[in-house]
């Protein structure tokens, strides 16, 4: 049986409701790699949700979910969810509104449905393969932004909190606002990339991040008409950690340059 849209936006809009129902209660939180690093019981309770209710549909399917996987993370042939249950946890256990659930749906390796919501802000964003990106229904497209004197940057953090990390990042941001209109971090990795899609954002960039941060928002801004690559101007290497994406590719060409990479090992 064929994956619908609709399936895939009735998960999102479920999930949304645990994550809002949890949004204004105290939460107690785990930290994972860092301080910085959290995971809260709706991150798991959300992730569970949707693990079972797509495997009462699909029992074949595979599944990378962030708080589940087991690693190494592979993605196969097969038809395979990418899910994040909640992007942007330190948002979400601070009550700021930047915070979604983001699940892709893949077959043969290809994106091919995405969903990515903000039950807060509520708003939904979709693609499906060669059909364009929406949100909340109406058509979104990227900028026409080219030149970097023109470009809001967006990027983050990130929960990486070793001093060698920290010093290239400030030196990457350096380097950026030097010749930016602006650089924005709002910490969530799918909503900025949701936000090149819309063309509220002309850039974005990140070290350190996995494939269930970005998998779902990058079908949306390559359907919005974005251009993709990894830090190196390469194509995009989902188990890769890094991910860059632009209006343009000339953006591309001249934001990459001011980017020195910070290397994570593999999944
Ligand atoms: P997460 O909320 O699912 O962990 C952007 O920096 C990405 O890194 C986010 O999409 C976020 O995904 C993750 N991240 C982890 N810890 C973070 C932190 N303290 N601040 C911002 N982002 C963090
Ligand atoms: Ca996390
Ligand atoms: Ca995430
Ligand atoms: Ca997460």
């Amino acid at each position: 049986m064929m994956v619908e849209l609709s399936f895939v936006r009735s998960l999102a809009k479920r999930a949304g409701e645990i994550i809002k129902d949890g949004y204004m209660k105290p939460q107690h939180c785990d930290a994972k790699d860092s301080y910085a690093d959290l995971v809260t019981d709706v991150d798991k309770r959300v992730e569970d949700f949707l693990r079972s209710e797509i495997l009462s549909v699909y029992p074949s399917h595979k599944f990378i979910a962030e708080e589940g996987y087991s690693r190494p993370a592979k993605l196969g042939s097969e038809p395979t969810w990418i899910i994040d249950p909640i992007d942007g946890t330190s948002n979400f256990v601070s009550r700021f509104p930047f915070v979604c659930v983001s699940i892709a749906y893949f077959v043969n390796q290809e994106p091919t449905i995405a969903v990515v919501y903000n039950p807060v802000l509520n708003c939904l964003y979709h693609a499906v393969k060669d059909e364009g990106a929406f949100r909340n229904d109406d058509k979104i497209a990227v900028s026409s932004v080219r030149d970097i004197s023109e470009a809001l940057v967006l990027t983050d953090w990130g929960g990486d909190r070793n001093p060698e990390s920290l010093d290239k990042k400030c030196s990457n941001m350096r380097r950026i606002i030097a010749k930016a209109r602006g650089v924005r971090t709002m910490g969530s990795a799918a909503l900025h990339i949701c936000q090149v899609a819309g063309g509220s954002g002309d850039a974005f960039f990140e070290f350190g991040i996995h494939c269930w941060d970005y998998a779902a928002a990058m079908l949306i801004v390559k359907e919005a008409g974005g251009y993709c690559c990894n830090y190196d101007g390469s194509s995009v290497d989902l188990m890769g950690r890094n991910f860059v994406c632009t209006s343009t590719p000339e953006l591309a060409k001249a934001l990459l340059p001011l980017i020195e990479p910070i290397v994570y090992s593999r999944d």
